[in-house]
């Protein structure tokens, strides 16, 4: 099934001009896109990498009003402030558009005009709230009010930030307008919808074709069955605004395309910009308009709607209905989401770290190889201070950076700085070179499938191997003893040297083009390319560059300087290192095989002669039971007594001190001898399952 592409279009999720762009941002679609794209820039193949900031939505606007400035100054700011940090994170985008530049809202007034008057949007009234003060319908982050699910009084129109409860701005109790604070009326107005539904079938064909192709990840698939599941609904293309692009139709004088229709349109016009920038103005249509383009998007998961379902299904709209056909994305690698120490990133809470503040201490490999290692590719990851110590001090330094120094070094002191000559190979030599010819091509097939923390694990074994190597081999040793031996153990240190800088600099730009220097390399890695790694190509007789340090350590002091500034911060290193690791993934069948259910506690007694056991009868609601625990060190029987708990309802029957235990309660416990039961958080009939 796999297609030969000529060409590959990589874009990344455009970040909203409304804030800094955070640790979470970075791990989530920016750096496992360049990553792909600077490996296959070294792959030689033909790549554009397509960018932007997202300059519309209503966030925009919320924060302009509060800060008596401009939708436009409020994108000014933070589109600068972004695009530098990027820059300086060494994100190789080939263009950093914007979508509020006239460029892209003519590319996206064309498509909704071929739209519209091809007849595919629909014209529906309906009840909207209305703040009669500031003359203006209110988006739904415009209104407030009262949740009313968990009477959170601060409850926003679209969601509840406090229970997680998405909302529509009706369901709010007292109801109020952001701007005025008055108690919105309700009037009637018209939007265009877009018919998704009709769409269905289509995009279900279409999502099983690519991922058939290019193996889709997951949990995106995932996403997407559960929104096929639920039905596609129409969804309003039109939102009554003032900053966006106008929609400019009688009686639409006041509104605006709704953000997420012009936003994925943004990845087109900034590659139409890219095309103008190069003086090639058609050239972006050889990526976008070429079926033998293989078109991958990179995001966050809480866009894949967008990006697999909405985006896909105007293009189809647009194809339908014009000559030029538009590719479609050949896979959208979303990532889950990346917390902070435990915990969601959050601005409000003092719980988040920004870029720009982060690269002023630390250099941008060090932090894109930590984030590499931790990528949340197929579940919610955390970055961790003292990990990112851990991995910059005992793999950057002590590995990578002590294999190229001690090489370097070596090569200067004994060998006048030159590349010594290769002479006879002995096994382990055979075996060195074996891995070099190994690796490019595992690392590189787990890179093409999204598997950024694979592959740069088998590069830092690669690492790992050839320190061991420079140690089995005792160059020192040899020196003297032979010295035909120690050249060639040198020799071929340097090559793996050399093919290390290759190798890394998709994940670590910065060192591979330091490290290529000290090879005293022209130009940059890439340009020789990847699979040039795979062989010994510098010459014995190469002057070698001056060794400089390609990794500092980080001191414990720094770090905990970060850890004191967070919020009721973690005092010590216990909270990271006591906490077992995650075990190996199961399937989704495999967790089924899990009854889970609720139970209520009927009866509870000690168990006679034991310390540590609780026997309980127990009602699963269709039968009771009796179940054993070791929880005596921890509640009294009399505390569990009416408590609703949760059980593993299919657990082979065993006996515990005699006593018939049939099935097991779940309970939590920490390294510090710490134990809770789970119980429901809402009282429930017992016997319900829990999934
Ligand atoms: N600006 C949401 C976000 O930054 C949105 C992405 C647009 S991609 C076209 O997560
Ligand atoms: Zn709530």
């Amino acid at each position: 099934m796999k297609k030969e592409f000529k060409r590959i279009l990589v874009t990344a999720a455009l970040p909203y001009a409304n804030g800094k762009i955070h640790l979470g941002h970075l791990a989530g679609a920016y750096l496992p896109a360049d990553i792909y794209v600077r490996y296959q820039r070294s792959m030689k193949r033909d790549v554009i990498f397509i960018c932007g900031s997202d300059e519309h939505g209503v966030p925009i606007t919320i924060t302009a009003d509060q800060e008596k400035t401009s939708p436009q100054a409020v994108v000014d700011r933070y589109h600068s402030l972004n695009k530098k940090v990027f820059e300086k994170f060494g994100m190789s985008f080939d263009n950093y558009s914007r979508t509020s530049l006239p460029l892209h809202h003519e590319t996206a007034s064309e498509l909704f005009f071929k739209l519209y008057n091809a007849g595919i949007l629909k014209e529906k009234k309906e009840k909207q709230l209305y703040d009669e003060k500031a003359n203006m319908f209110l988006p739904d982050r415009y209104v407030e009010g009262t949740c009313p699910i968990c009477s959170n009084p601060e409850a926003r129109g679209d969601q509840c930030e406090k229970c997680g409860t998405f909302l529509n701005p009706a369901e709010l109790k007292n109801p109020r307008s952001k701007i005025t604070g008055e108690t919105p009326t309700v009037r009637e107005t018209t939007h265009l919808y877009f018919p998704l539904g009709e769409y269905q079938k289509k995009l279900m064909e279409y999502i099983a074709e690519a991922d058939k192709r290019d193996g889709w990840k997951e949990n995106v698939l995932q996403y997407c069955r559960s929104w096929f599941k639920e039905g596609l609904q129409d969804r309003a293309v039109t939102r009554d605004l003032q900053w966006g692009v106008k929609v400019p139709l009688a009686g639409f004088e006041n509104k605006v395309l709704y953000v997420w229709f012009d936003a994925v349109l943004g990845y087109i016009s900034s590659s139409k910009e890219w095309a103008v920038n190069n003086n090639k103005s058609d050239a972006w249509r050889n990526y976008w308009l070429d079926p033998s383009t293989k078109y991958v998007a990179f995001i966050g998961k809480d866009n894949v709607v967008f990006h697999c379902i909405v985006f896909p299904a105007m293009l189809m709209a647009w194809n339908e209905n014009s000559n030029e056909k538009y590719v479609l994305p050949e896979n959208v690698p979303a990532n889950e989401f990346l917390n902070f120490e435990g915990q969601k990133f959050s601005k409000s809470r003092g719980w988040s770290i920004d870029v720009d503040e982060f690269l002023e201490e630390f250099t941008p490999d060090s932090l894109r190889y930590t984030l590499t290692m931790n990528l949340p590719e197929a579940r919610d990851a955390d970055f961790y201070w003292k990990d990112f110590q851990a991995r910059n001090n005992n793999e950057l330094a002590d590995i990578l950076g002590n294999f190229v120094n001690r090489t370097l070094t070596f090569a200067h002191k004994n060998f006048d700085g030159v590349v010594p000559a290769l002479g006879h190979l002995n096994e382990i030599d055979g075996a060195l070179l074996n891995q070099l010819k190994l690796v490019p091509k595992t690392a590189g097939d787990y890179f093409e499938r999204y598997r950024f923390r694979d592959g740069t694990l088998e590069i830092m074994n690669l690492a790992r191997y050839a320190n061991k190597y420079f140690n089995d081999s005792e160059p020192w040793k040899t020196l003297k003893a032979n010295p035909e031996r120690c050249a060639t153990t040198i020799n071929l240190c340097l090559q793996v040297a050399r093919s290390l800088a290759i190798l890394i600099e998709p994940v670590m730009p910065f060192a591979a083009a330091t490290l290529w220097k000290i090879l005293n390399l022209p130009g940059i890695p890439s340009e020789v390319g990847w699979l040039n790694a795979e062989t010994v190509l510098l010459k014995s007789g190469h002057k070698l560059g001056t060794p400089t340090i390609l990794f500092s350590k980080i001191e414990d002091t720094v770090i905990q300087r970060y850890i004191d500034k967070l919020p009721s911060a973690p005092k010590s290193n216990k909270q990271l290192c006591e906490v077992p690791s995650v075990k190996p993934t199961i399937t989704f069948e495999d967790f089924q095989k899990i009854d889970l259910r609720v139970a209520k506690v009927l009866a509870a007694e000690k168990v006679p002669k034991s310390e540590k056991l609780i026997k309980l009868q127990i009602s699963i609601g269709s039968e009771g039971r009796q179940i054993v625990a070791g929880i005596a060190q921890h509640y009294t029987p009399e505390q569990l007594i009416g408590k609703k708990i949760v059980v593993v309802a299919n657990l082979a029957p065993a006996k515990l001190m005699g006593q018939e235990s049939n099935g097991m309660l779940l309970a939590a416990s920490d390294s510090e001898g710490h134990l809770t039961i789970l119980r429901t958080e809402r009282d429930i009939s017992e016997g319900s399952v829990v999934k």
